[in-house]
């Protein structure tokens, strides 16, 4: 189904470069020292086991942070301010001063030591045609790209969209705009024209990449149908580069680029821009409680820094290995974990454009097995579709390969973790369950690194990575200091890799995050710091809802569901889902008159949703009510409609400040006849 230019483009791009053996700092000695925990270690003084190096990374951050950025970075000119942040302004800037590109750090310092390593394998929909891509080819290809972009007229601080499937040329373009010194904004390619069209005139783009086509689980998807409609509603955009992901051809403006085509013309040098270490890297779009979306900022040298330093010693990733997140590159997970954090490492790593169950529920172990994946890193969601299958899909195959066994954007359940543990690792590999967000650029509570072989516990996120320092607030916004207590997750200091504003939105950035509890970034979720210390996610505190680890604004979708002919008002609400986690469930309030089968009325609302925002923010079951139940002040309680959901009716707590009392009973015998008397799900 490739298209043939696109398989020649990638492998004609060859040329001889030297190669190099690339010699890394493995530690060999056996018995337990810091270097072994991080090489760069050894000059901090005092320093000894993992618990010291935490303490002196969060207590002497300058200086750890310092050095780690002198060592692990190649500078263009050295940073003379290591960070200069103050939560109460919401002004985070690191290594000031500094000079780099962060192309050159994910590209050719490669390339000087080993051309010939495979940077990315394609992991393409077909099981079996996998492409692999070297360092020189990915270099070869984000010059082209890069220069092809510069003769299109993107200039350093424009921002590209990017729209497209896990694919080279996606993370190509994204290089391409870090070695240009343009900013990326990568809309997942399973949103719709609408939330596409929002995110471009959002970010103000003039520019947008894509494919004629995706293919994912056996079905094409047509994506530059997509942005073709979405530009439609962007006066900004005056190009959409256009690759070929089959062999079908799509309707051409003399707006489209065929990109192919076009960067074969290109040079295959293409000089990197000298950029500031606070200069913008990339806008990444998120939900929140509002129903707009945020654009969240990432700048350049921290965020890379935090990426590369959390992916090498979260996952114990080691010169040589194959690195596996099968996250899809629109998501934060997929910038980090995919692209930057592995590159900057000179990793191999694999970029899957399928599902869990295509062709059928092996096709991530026959996976790591055809690849030799060493570290698989996935999300709770499909770990628990895959268990409901059975133990024999994952036992087929041969995992011998696996080292370590990540999970990412939810939190998993014990059931679910020791199936990943037991099956799937053999009981054998670590599994390290990740907490981190798109506003904390990369991982900051996880199992790894501590002491080695120190204990791990299922379902737990357990230990905060260096320079992260958690703490948990109450509601008064005093800081539990003891264990055994649970709170809100805020995160008392600075670190390299934390968003820097909302775009265009730096009021809302500081409200959101530093307002709530002054002195602290304030996380959205709660947690429990067991009595050991460790931590555990508890889930949200905000208007969200994670749906399959895809977040999603309540109010965002209430929206949609209000400009639905007939409602007046709506409520949505997220219930305890077995496989997604958490499913959407929304109540409706009909306009006066208005009379509608409610099967017609959840069909209309299940097509704007999908329209408006992306299949997955489809709710699961819709109710109509006569009325919501509110507080007197006119507030939705949306506390007694999730008890009403969650079959929690003995716990509705005070209902005294409820305007219509009734209105509660209402809903609980509607939502009976919805859902059955039997328990939900
Ligand atoms: C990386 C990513 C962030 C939200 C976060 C939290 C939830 C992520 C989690 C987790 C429990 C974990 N979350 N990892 N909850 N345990 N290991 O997912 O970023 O898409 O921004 O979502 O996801 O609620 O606040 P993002």
């Amino acid at each position: 189904m490739m298209c043939s230019l696109w398989r020649g483009s990638l492998l004609t791009l060859t040329s001889s470069l030297n190669r190099r053996v690339f010699q890394c700092c493995r530690q060999l000695g056996r018995s337990y020292n810091i270097a072994s925990c991080m090489p760069e270690a050894v000059a901090f003084q005092g320093v000894s086991d993992h618990s010291g190096l935490y303490k002196f990374s969060v207590n002497e951050s300058d200086r750890f942070w310092g050095a780690v950025a002198r060592q692990r970075l190649s500078w263009i000119s050295p940073f003379h301010t290591v960070q200069n942040c103050d939560f109460s302004q919401g002004k985070i800037k690191w290594f000031e001063g500094g000079k780099l590109n962060v192309s050159v750090n994910c590209l050719d310092r490669h390339v000087q030591t080993c051309p010939e390593r495979v940077a990315l394998i394609w992991e393409r929909d077909e099981p079996g045609t996998e492409v692999k891509i070297t360092y020189r080819q990915l270099l070869e290809l984000t010059c082209r790209l890069g220069n092809l972009l510069k003769r299109q007229g993107v200039r350093r601080g424009d921002c590209v969209t990017i729209y497209m499937p896990p694919c080279p040329l996606a993370v190509a373009s994204m290089l391409a705009c870090a070695r240009i010194g343009a900013a990326h904004n990568v809309v997942f390619a399973g949103f719709s024209s609408e939330a596409l069209a929002d995110r471009i005139r959002d970010a103000q783009s003039s520019t947008v990449i894509t494919v004629n086509q995706g293919v994912r689980g056996g079905k094409v998807v047509d994506l530059k149908r997509t942005v073709d409609q979405a530009v439609q509603n962007c006066p900004s955009v005056q190009q959409v580069l256009v690759a070929m992901r089959t062999e079908n051809t799509v309707a051409m403006t003399d707006r489209d680029v065929p990109l192919e085509e076009e960067m074969m013309k290109e040079d295959v040098v293409c000089e990197p821009v000298a950029m500031d270490s606070e200069d913008v890297l990339f806008l990444l779009y998120t939900s929140g409680s509002t129903g707009k979306p945020k654009g969240l900022v990432h700048t350049q040298a921290g965020y890379l820094l935090y990426t590369s330093l959390t992916h090498r010693y979260v996952f114990n990733y080691h010169d040589g290995d194959v690195f596996g997140c099968v996250a899809d590159i629109g998501w934060i997970t997929g910038h980090s974990y995919i692209v930057y954090g592995p590159l900057c490492n000179g990793g191999t790593t694999v970029l899957f454009e399928s599902t869990p169950v295509y062709p059928n529920p092996g096709r991530y172990w026959e996976m790591v097995e055809r690849l030799g994946i060493n570290q698989f890193y996935g999300a709770p969601t499909a770990i628990r579709l895959l268990l409901k299958y059975g133990d024999e899909w994952v036992q087929n195959y041969n995992r011998s390969s696996l080292k370590t066994l990540g999970s990412v954007g939810e939190p998993i359940n014990t059931e679910a973790w020791e199936w990943y543990h037991r099956v799937v690792g053999d009981g054998r590999c670590p599994v390290v369950d990740t907490w981190w967000q798109t506003e904390t650029g990369g991982i900051c509570i996880a199992p790894r690194p501590s002491d080695p072989e120190a204990e791990i516990v299922p379902g737990m996120a357990m230990r905060p990575f260096y320079g992260i320092k958690p703490a948990l607030l109450d509601t008064e916004g005093e800081v539990l200091s003891s264990n055994d207590s649970t709170g809100a997750l805020c995160i008392s200091q600075a670190w390299p890799g934390m968003a820097r504003t909302i775009h265009n939105h730096h009021q809302r950035f500081t409200e959101t995050y530093f307002h709530p509890y002054p002195g602290f970034f304030f996380t959205g979720d709660g947690a429990h710091r067991s009595k050991e210390g460790y931590y555990q996610i508890v889930g949200r505190l905000d208007d969200v809802i994670n749906v399959s680890g895809h977040r999603l604004g309540t109010a965002e979708l209430e929206d949609v569901v209000n400009q639905c002919p007939g409602v007046a008002e709506s409520a949505a609400i997220g219930y305890s889902h077995d496989i997604k986690g958490e499913g959407v469930y929304v109540f409706v309030v009909l306009k006066k008159a208005v009379m509608v089968e409610e099967d017609v009325l959840a069909q209309q609302l299940r097509e704007m949703v999908s329209r408006s925002i992306a299949k997955y923010a489809c709710p699961d079951f819709i109710q109509v009510v006569r009325c919501l139940p509110k507080t007197r002040s006119g507030k939705i309680m949306r506390r007694v409609l999730r008890k009403v959901v969650e079959r929690n009716t003995d716990e509705l707590g005070d209902l005294s400040t409820l305007d219509d009392p009734d209105s509660v009973h209402e809903v609980i015998s509607g939502h009976r006849r919805l859902c059955g008397d039997g328990k939900q799900q």
